[in-house]
């Protein structure tokens, strides 16, 4: 079964002349990223004025994907915008839900019993809603994309930041919030600002010990966690053909991690392999009839550096494995360095666990791959030192992966088989022992290592790497072992060294067996009924945000003033929070717990003017609104990096803080926040962030002229009766003044109706 074919097929038939078309428009050859966005743009005759990261355009995505921990606030969403059903074919999928602790099967169990009122739930509004479903266990939302949605030249949104990954397939693919996938199901288009392109050319081929993933984590370390920002990353080069096809998935996944919009490499023959290997051979013969329109022109290839705003260069033979971390995934250390950087960093030798597989690494190259360092490992009479966990991308992914013994393999070696799903990935894994809350090292083969993001400790020091390398280190136990030159003791005392990895990009025999865990919507779906307890814990149907009112932008106090790094994960945890993300009110009770107030170094520990007393985050947020008041929160760069939770910005909204004060934002972010209603500002001098105090008083200047390009005056009332001024800039266009008026984008969408 091919999914939305009749879409794919005429999705096609109409490329060749739009794109000659667009070609002709702007006069010059087209990169890739041009081809897929402005063949989707709704006011294609305008293009040829249009200004890379200057200007919004609007465009209308092929389909949208969505995953259980962000489908819920969406899917809520929609429900009150009174549509019959979504306008552009969607799916959720459930995986995020899921703890990791004793194996797949039990873990699994326990989350259909845990889960069961929100996977009903979801369950119900897709088939009322027309959406596809695939119940947990069916794997993970990228990979199931990847396996059975996305096609070469397709653009398609998701509320997940990892949604990029079909790139890897040739698709413009953007992490976006819930709201912004409100829109498109409601018929509407998909804002977003023209994107710069970076262009990476790599030359060579992987070999050794070297995989796709070190692709990315070396240009993590080279563009850092915000240089992507504003940008599509497009990959060429006959060292991007020669890259598999997940090969190339796994580097548009971690593309999220430089703050990209997305990434994508050209239609070449390692995508018609895995098209045809996942049962979509006629997608790979379509897609390979209209080749030249799914890569970039040759002439950008041949002069990169005319049509890309930036360029950068990777050989693959002469790349290493990287590993990057701590707590950071651009901290991208080449294995070689990696003694010395260990050493001076102060970080635990003794890896605890090593982790392999999520959304990013668990193709059948991945786990092939690390099965063969496994196995390797058991001939020759070594045994894992650490607690190795695999993690399946996807059902399909595991059957093979079982079938060909490599699952066999780990088991053997005392591995654990987690269920299909992101697990420890999103802190939804139950370590069971106290181990978890000592300063430990883990390994994994994910993409964010942030503090906490696994298990919830502050002090488990996370580094992540190829599944190869981290089933080497598994081995050693150690973060020193360079498995390409440290030699290892076995049980007999024998001196030995890891061969190189071996492993096969896709089965032989392709991706057999029927497609698992997925629900059609039914035909008839009129009587289709959406419950939700009003006592529910997990589900809370949604109130509107107010509009918007010039007293709540005067006297309004500073809730927090975060220090450093202040990613989504220190604005609205995941881990044991996954469970309230359908219900607003509980959620919100971890609004920024994980940040650090920047007047006193502490945790969820700030001070209430009203009271004079330092208390948690979510309390002096509370008492401020109750008050009447609206508050202020202030951060560094990057606000808000990593993911797309749209809770980040919903929880501030319902918590009454009505501007966020930052020097930068991450994109999706910031979007989310506009759409609920909250303003975002940015400092003019970034070092007036200094000027802030703890117990200031904001006045917001000039809102009631708020357009587009304007700055904002802001005054500080110091408690010594000083008064500061300091200006603030924002990037709101017209349409986004008027869901600041409207007090949210939904609310502009309901009164429509
Ligand atoms: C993540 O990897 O951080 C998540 C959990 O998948 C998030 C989505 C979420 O918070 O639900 C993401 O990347 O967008
Ligand atoms: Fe799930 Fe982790 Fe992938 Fe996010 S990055 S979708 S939590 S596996």
């Amino acid at each position: 079964m091919i999914l939305n074919i009749d879409i794919i097929r005429s999705f096609y038939k109409s490329l060749p002349d739009k794109i000659d078309g667009i070609r002709k428009l702007l006069g010059h050859p087209l990169t890739l990223t041009e081809k897929i966005l402005l063949t989707h743009i709704v006011n294609r005759s305008g293009i040829s004025g249009l200004r890379r990261k200057e200007e919004y355009a609007d465009f209308l995505p092929d389909r949208i994907a969505m995953q259980d921990a962000t489908a819920q606030m969406a899917l809520l969403q929609f429900m009150v915008t009174g549509k019959e059903q979504s306008s552009v074919p969607a799916s959720v999928h459930c995986d995020h839900l899921i703890t990791g602790k004793f194996g797949a099967e039990e873990d699994l169990k326990t989350a259909l019993g845990m889960n069961r009122e929100v996977y009903e739930f979801l369950s119900s509004v897709c088939s009322k809603y027309n959406i596809d479903f695939w119940n947990p266990g069916a794997g993970i939302i990228h990979q199931v994309v990847l396996e059975n949605y996305a096609f070469p030249g397709g653009l398609m949104i998701g509320t997940d930041s990892h949604t990029p990954t079909a790139g890897g397939l040739g698709m413009l693919a953007p992490g976006v919030g819930g709201a912004d996938a409100v829109d498109v199901m409601t018929g509407m288009s998909w804002e977003l600002k023209l994107p710069e392109i970076i262009g990476v050319r790599l030359t060579g081929r992987l070999n050794g010990w070297t995989s796709a993933k070190d692709v990315i984590l070396k240009l993590t370390g080279m563009l850092t966690v915000n240089g992507g920002t504003g940008s599509v990353i497009e990959y060429f080069g006959d060292g991007a053909e020669s890259l598999s096809c997940t090969g190339k998935a796994t580097i548009c996944n971690m593309g999220a991690e430089t703050g990209a919009t997305c990434s994508v490499f050209g239609f070449d023959a390692s995508m018609s392999e895995y098209l045809a290997s996942t049962g979509r051979g006629e997608v790979a013969e379509l897609a390979s009839s209209y080749k030249d329109n799914l890569t970039g022109d040759p002439e950008v290839y041949a002069d990169p550096e005319r049509y890309f705003n930036q360029l950068y260069e990777i050989d693959l033979s002469a790349l290493e494995p990287y590993i990057n971390g701590p707590f950071t995934p651009d901290r991208a250390i080449p294995i070689s360095r990696m003694k010395e950087e260990v050493l001076k960093s102060g970080c635990p030798l003794k890896i605890g666990a090593g982790l392999i597989g999520s959304c990013t690494n668990s193709s059948y190259e991945d786990i092939s791959r690390a099965s063969s360092v496994i196995e390797n490992a058991l001939f020759q009479k070594l045994s894992l030192k650490s607690e190795f966990i695999v993690i399946p991308g996807s059902e399909r992914i595991r059957t093979i992966s079982e079938e060909a013994g490599f699952i066999e393999i780990f088991r053997k070696a005392g591995a654990k088989i987690f269920a299909n799903a992101c697990g420890p990935c999103i802190g939804q894994w139950d370590r069971g022992s106290t181990d978890g809350m000592k300063a430990n090292t883990i390994i994994h083969s994910f993409n964010r290592n942030f503090a906490r993001r696994a298990d919830g400790n502050p002090d488990t020091y996370a580094f992540v790497a190829s599944p190869e390398i981290v089933a080497a280190l598994s081995v050693a136990g150690n973060l020193l072992f360079n498995p390409l030159t440290d030699l290892l003791f076995n049980s007999e005392r024998d001196i030995v060294m890891l061969p190189e990895p071996t492993g096969r990009t896709l089965p032989q025999e392709g991706f057999k067996g029927t497609v698992s865990g997925y629900q059609q919507p039914p035909a008839d779906r009129t009587n289709i009924d959406i419950k939700i307890s009003p006592d529910s814990e997990r589900l809370q149907l949604l109130e509107p945000f107010k509009e918007f009112d010039l007293q709540n932008f005067q006297n309004m106090p500073v809730l927090i003033k975060a220090m450093g790094k202040c990613t989504t994960d220190h604005i609205s945890m995941a881990g044991t929070w996954l469970k309230y993300r359908g219900h607003l009110e509980n959620i919100s009770e971890n609004y920024m717990t994980g940040a650090v107030n920047s007047f006193n170094g502490k945790i969820n520990s700030v001070l209430n003017v009203l009271s004079g007393n330092y208390e948690s985050v979510p309390k002096v947020a509370r008492s401020y609104r109750n008050s009447g008041l609206s508050s202020v929160v202030v951060g560094e760069d990057n606000f808000g990096e990593g993911s797309s939770r749209e809770h980040a910005a919903m929880e501030p909204r319902f918590l009454g803080v009505g501007a966020i004060l930052v020097k930068s934002f991450a994109r999706i972010h910031e979007t989310n926040l506009k759409k609920q209603g909250v303003l975002t500002l940015t400092f003019v001098n970034n070092s007036d962030y200094n000027r802030i105090r703890e117990d200031d008083w904001f006045d917001i200047i000039g809102l009631e002229q708020l357009a587009p390009g304007s700055k904002l005056k802001l005054t500080l009332n110091h408690s010594d009766e000083t008064v500061e001024y300091i200006e603030a800039g924002h990037s709101y266009n017209e349409n986004q003044i008027s869901w600041f008026k409207a007090g949210s984008a939904l609310n502009l969408i309901r009164k429509s109706k």
